[in-house]
């Protein structure tokens, strides 16, 4: 019996909604044989089950350009000696599993062998530096860590001291005369078994531990469980469109909740194919792929287009052109807002429509997307995933939710701005952020998770990112999202990047800065300042544009490719950076081995 996605005629959005139903969807999973949802069998087993294990699950790209494709029964295979290798240690169940590594075969070998055994997996930004990365690792407890030798000298044995409950490290080129107190990953698994069953998995069970950087203080650590492979396999059938045979490339970062559900579990839930490109950012490494690998579907992030876009060849050829980009159906962005400017790039230099997804480490998954099948509309988000019921809701003086009597108001109105909330309850909703009930319990209000997003929507429904709750800037009584004044000077053609804050102001309570990253063939002039303000201020209006242009050769970015605002005002009024533990490193945009997602 086949039990993978039957590609559905794309519904339109208004009857799969309608119609959709969680419980009814669960019949989309597998699940195991005697009852229960777990991550790894859906992504790995239900393929051997249902005789698809020949079919490519990987194709695994190296740093030279050399091919390696893995089947799904392979992957099986090689998680299956992770599992057991995890048991032999005496790694629990339900305990902590790291891993520091970038994206590579064994990554997925460890992601679903740790799943499938049913031990909680905890990825790490390999670019974290030892701080970070011991913080991390005792805030979760972390039993276990599957690493490189060079990040394991450079980054844990630093540490290693701090970590008492660090048992294992595993390390997968151990090389001649490994480093005491650590295992062969290579050596360890070839003696295991090839072949596991996997236990008893009650949906709720603990599968991922995500740490998210808050704007100050310690990271939060998400916890999320197995049935939020329910909320995996459907978004990526209505978000990402993936059908059987798809070519699927994910860039995100395995440190990155992206890099996991979408870079890992959902497309092996759909059977489909995943690139896994070992290398670092380079524009024309990028292109290449797309076309040698005839990828289908992109999932990529706004700073990476906006990468391609910055290299863009001074003869004025466009990608399409020189590249075979016949296969790719259309691009899906994450992480950022997608200003207009990407869309309209991606449909006239690569001849695609580009889809903005919206979701954040607690959700798990896409709550908010163009649906495949819907024009894009630039500058929006989209609408809510079939499943999910999200709202606008009203703030107070503060710009956080009023909360009345334990409840709160839905905008019903459209285009007035409050913060995005969620209906609680989809699968992939984080169950608590780690050792802190209060906090996750300040996260919801009159059954709503509450994102710290402002938005608006409009009459026809469609969701329009403001900013953070927590970047707006409030000016002479304008709201202003930082994100539609970037995206304004974006359209300026000196303009790659612009990063814009509020400066406290005495007569204005705050006024617009912003900080301009120039192309490379525009040098900084007063001229040209005055030229982006009066620019910006036909675009946007006086209340709205910058009063203050600061040029720049870098803006900070976290390793999810935000524009880090917080930072920009921080050093702008010489306040405490406070925690950067996730800021990208500065190197300047466009350059190869810089913050693309796959190197984020
Ligand atoms: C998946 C991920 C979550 C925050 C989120 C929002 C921003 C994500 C966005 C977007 C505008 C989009 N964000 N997608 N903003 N448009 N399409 O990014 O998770 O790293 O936890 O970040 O990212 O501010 O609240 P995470």
């Amino acid at each position: 019996m086949n039990m993978l996605w039957v590609a559905p005629v794309m519904p339109d959005y208004d009857s799969a909604r309608a119609t959709f139903s969680w419980r009814r969807e669960r019949s989309r999973l597998a699940g195991l044989p005697g009852g229960g949802v777990n991550i790894g069998y859906e992504a790995v087993d239900r393929h051997l089950r249902d005789g698809h294990g020949d079919r490519p699950a990987l194709r695994c790209i190296a740093r030279d350009g050399s091919l390696r494709t893995v089947s799904y029964a392979r992957l099986a295979e090689d998680s299956s000696r992770v599992a057991h290798v995890l048991e032999t240690l005496g790694v629990g169940r339900g305990e902590r599993v790291f891993t520091l590594l970038g994206r590579r075969y064994e990554l997925y070998a460890t992601v679903l062998g740790t799943l499938r055994a049913g031990r909680v997996v905890c990825p790490l930004f390999t670019a974290f530096g030892p701080e970070p990365v011991a913080l991390r690792m005792e805030l979760g407890n972390a039993r276990a860590v599957v690493t490189t030798r060079e990040l394991y000298e450079r980054k844990v044995a630093p540490v290693r001291s701090r970590l008492p409950h660090l048992r294992h490290v595993l390390l997968i080129d151990p090389g001649d005369d490994p480093p005491s107190d650590t295992l062969s990953f290579p050596a360890l698994t070839a003696a295991a078994s090839d072949t596991y069953t996997v236990g008893q998995t009650d949906p709720a069970d603990l599968a991922l531990l995500h740490f998210t950087s808050g704007t100050t203080g310690t990271p939060k650590g998400a916890m999320h469980v197995h049935e939020a492979v329910l909320a995996h396999h459907v978004t990526a059938a209505y978000a990402l469109d993936l059908h059987e045979g798809d070519v699927f490339w994910c860039t995100a970062d395995p440190g990155w909740v992206t890099g996991m559900s979408y870079g890992i579990i959902a497309p092996l839930t759909h059977g489909v194919t995943t690139v896994v490109d070992e290398g670092d950012f380079a524009p024309g490494r990028w292109y290449d792929i797309l076309a040698d690998q005839h990828v289908t579907v992109w999932y990529t992030a706004p700073t990476a287009l906006r990468m391609l876009m910055r290299a863009a060849p001074r003869d004025g050829s466009l990608p399409a052109e020189r590249h075979d980009l016949s296969s790719l159906r259309f691009v899906a962005s994450v992480g950022e807002p997608l200003n207009p400017e990407a869309v309209h790039w991606g449909r006239e230099a690569l001849g695609l429509p580009v889809h903005d997804t919206w979701w954040q480490t607690e959700t798990g998954a896409i709550m908010i997307a163009n649906f495949a099948a819907d024009p894009v509309r630039p500058g929006s988000m989209g609408r809510p995933m079939p499943g999910v019921e999200a709202a606008v809701l009203a703030c107070g003086e503060d710009g956080r939710v009023a909360v009345v009597g334990g409840h709160v108001r839905v905008v019903g109105e459209p285009d007035v701005q409050g913060e995005l909330a969620l209906r609680a309850g989809w699968p992939s909703m984080f169950r608590g952020y780690l050792h802190e009930p209060q906090r996750y319990e300040s996260c919801f209000a009159d059954g709503w998770y509450l994102t710290g997003d402002l938005v608006s929507r409009d009459a026809d429904g469609w969701f329009w990112f403001v900013g953070r709750a927590d970047d707006v800037i409030k000016s002479a009584g304008h709201l202003i999202g930082p994100f539609e004044v970037e995206s304004a000077l974006m359209e300026h053609p000196a303009v790659a990047e612009a990063g814009v804050i509020g400066r406290p102001d005495p007569l204005a309570g705050a006024i617009v800065k912003a900080f301009v990253l120039l192309r490379p063939e525009y040098p900084p002039s007063a001229e040209l300042r005055r030229d982006l303000i009066a620019f910006a201020r036909r675009r946007l209006g006086p209340a709205v544009a910058p009063r203050e242009v600061g040029f720049v050769d870098t803006l900070p970015h976290t390793r999810s490719g935000k524009v880090m605002r917080r930072l920009l005002r921080a050093r702008e009024l010489g306040l405490p950076e406070g925690d950067v533990s996730t800021l990208e490193a500065p190197e300047p945009a466009g350059t190869a081995g810089a913050p693309g997602p796959s190197g984020k």
